[in-house]
């Protein structure tokens, strides 16, 4: 049984030129993703899933505006445009991506007062999603992440799976960056000190 696993991070529509918190050429991935999920034996889909008034949305902040950063009670929280809000299409994953492959699709953020950027671990850094339990009672110990976006969801998935002992690859021609105040570069650095490998998609090597 195969122990590699491909994380496919927030392919969703409001992350999609056009929707409501737009990643630059997020689009361009989906058919990358479509041509290499089919190689994995374990596909797992993450989705940010956020109720409306979602502490993470500055629209509940009064005075705040989107892409500002403020102090929550759990920490630092950048501010976003409504985005993602349970059962809207902007939820839903892009209509070109094959979820076929996916077994499981977490869902995260969907607490009104707690964000995740992380599919393992909310962002009041204890309350775990249940997915690194799931992925070792499957036998899973490689990951590899694809998605959206890099410097925000993707860095912290990654980050939280080094930390819960396993290999962590970010394949990097599948993902595509926010770039906030050079939140990439910052991004790319955490992410290669924690072990993390980057790869891209004509060189994966399962
Ligand atoms: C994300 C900001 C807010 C992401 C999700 O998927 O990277 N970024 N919610
Ligand atoms: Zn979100």
């Amino acid at each position: 049984m195969s122990d590699a696993c491909l994380i496919l991070v927030d392919i969703q529509n409001d992350f999609m030129p056009g929707g409501a918190l737009a990643v630059p050429k997020g689009d361009e991935i989906v058919p990358l993703v479509n041509r290499i999920a089919p190689r994995f034996h374990w596909v797992v889909a993450g989705q940010d899933w956020h109720p409306p008034g979602h502490t993470s949305f500055a629209s509940v902040h009064p005075g705040e505006k989107p892409f500002e950063t403020i102090r929550l009670s759990y920490g630092d929280q950048v501010l976003w445009p409504d985005h993602c809000v349970q059962g809207t299409e902007g939820a839903a994953f892009h209509g070109a991506l094959s979820l076929a492959p996916a077994q499981l699709v977490v869902r995260k953020g969907y607490r009104r007062e707690v964000d995740s950027y992380s599919v393992f671990v909310e962002a009041d850094r204890k309350t775990p999603t249940g997915l690194a339990g799931w992925l070792r009672e499957v036998g899973i110990r490689r990951l590899w992440f694809a998605g959206l976006a890099t410097d925000f969801c993707v860095l912290w998935s990654t980050l939280d799976a080094r930390a819960a002992g396993f290999e962590a690859n970010v394949i990097e021609d599948a993902c595509r960056a926010i770039d906030l105040n050079g939140s990439l570069d910052a991004a790319w650095r955490e992410m290669s000190a924690a072990g993390v490998k980057r790869t891209h998609v004509d060189a994966l090597q399962l």
